[in-house]
């Protein structure tokens, strides 16, 4: 029985995304064994990054890796590995990907993720990834959460799975995912707040003053620590994320990889009518030039990224 049900998948694409839904159910039953497998969230090293690497981070990496070797993709590009691995000599395929996302909620059973993003394969392993966003032929996530949940888009909207632990296959839930137009919730990391430019403060006020403010209305807001988590949320009820640039040194971009988180999720939320921009630009029209540079993240509904695009003047 494949991973996924193919039918709502271009036939080209099938062996790599069927190779994505095995690892990513494999990664599922690990994480759902938690301490009784092996210590998942011992830290165990850092990336080229300087990022904190998990257990979990190299575990999920390698077994992407495999994954996508056997399924004949040419490129693998990591967020645990600094540079682009060639995997199969003619493949078609070139797959970015963040293999587990929101590594610090490993230890405390909340909800983390793996992302992707698909290219056909260009001349070679960087020209691959470099390129605009809008050049992506598939993006998801894997939501290892209370369901295991793949979001998924081919450019005709964004498709929900649900990981049937009957099967053991992901199952179709939601052909067009539709994200409201109108927010009641936003999800930034206030702890920064003293580091804010102030477009992003003045939205963020905004939203502090609801109903008595001149957005006449109240919102809540959400910090997950996980943008998987975070995503999943915004596109089944709306709302708004920022990860923008701020005064810290080494934040002059913010703090999410464009290849391997940016690009992918703007993909997946522009798919379900929302919006993605870096403040102003929207990601779509973005190029990355580094494999792992960083981008100011601003998505969610249309209505509320419109308005923070106007306070970016
Ligand atoms: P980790 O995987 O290192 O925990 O990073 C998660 C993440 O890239 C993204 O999932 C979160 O939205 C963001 O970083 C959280 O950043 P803060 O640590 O600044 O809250």
């Amino acid at each position: 029985m494949p991973a996924i049900d193919p039918a709502h998948i271009p036939a080209k694409l099938f062996p790599v995304i069927d190779a994505l839904c095995t690892t990513g159910a494999e990664v599922s039953r690990i994480i759902a064994r938690g301490p009784l497998g092996q210590a998942l969230g011992a830290g165990v090293g850092e990336n080229s990054d300087g990022d904190q690497q998990k257990a979990l981070d190299v575990l999920a990496d390698e077994m992407f890796e495999a994954g996508l070797r056997g399924a004949g993709v040419r490129y693998y590009a990591s967020e645990e590995q600094e540079e682009v691995l060639s995997l199969v000599e003619g493949g078609t395929y070139a797959v970015a990907a963040d293999p587990l996302d929101g590594s610090s909620n490993i230890d405390v059973n909340v909800t983390i993720g793996t992302i992707f993003s698909i290219f056909e394969a260009a001349g070679d392993a960087n020209a691959s990834f470099l390129r605009p966003a809008s050049e992506q032929v598939a993006a998801g996530y894997i939501a290892y959460g209370p369901q295991c949940l793949l979001a998924l888009t081919f450019g005709e909207g964004t498709q929900l799975y649900v990981l049937d632990p009957e099967t053991g296959s992901f199952a179709l839930a939601e052909a067009k995912m539709s994200l409201p137009e109108a927010a009641k919730e936003f999800s930034i990391n206030a702890s920064n707040r003293r580091h804010w430019t102030p477009p992003v403060l003045a939205y963020v006020e905004e939203n502090e003053a609801g109903a008595e403010g001149a957005k006449g209305r109240n919102m809540n807001f959400r910090w997950v620590g996980s943008l998987v988590a975070e995503t999943h949320r915004i596109l089944t009820r709306g709302g708004t994320f920022l990860y923008p640039s701020d005064a810290r040194p080494g934040y002059e971009s913010g703090r999410l990889r464009m290849v391997y988180e940016v690009a992918p999720m703007a993909f997946l939320v522009e798919q379900a009518g929302g919006l993605a921009t870096d403040g102003t630009t929207p990601i779509m029209a973005l190029t990355a030039e580094k494999l792992h540079e960083r981008r100011p993240f601003v998505f969610g509904s249309r209505q509320e990224v419109e308005r923070i695009t106007e306070l970016h003047g």
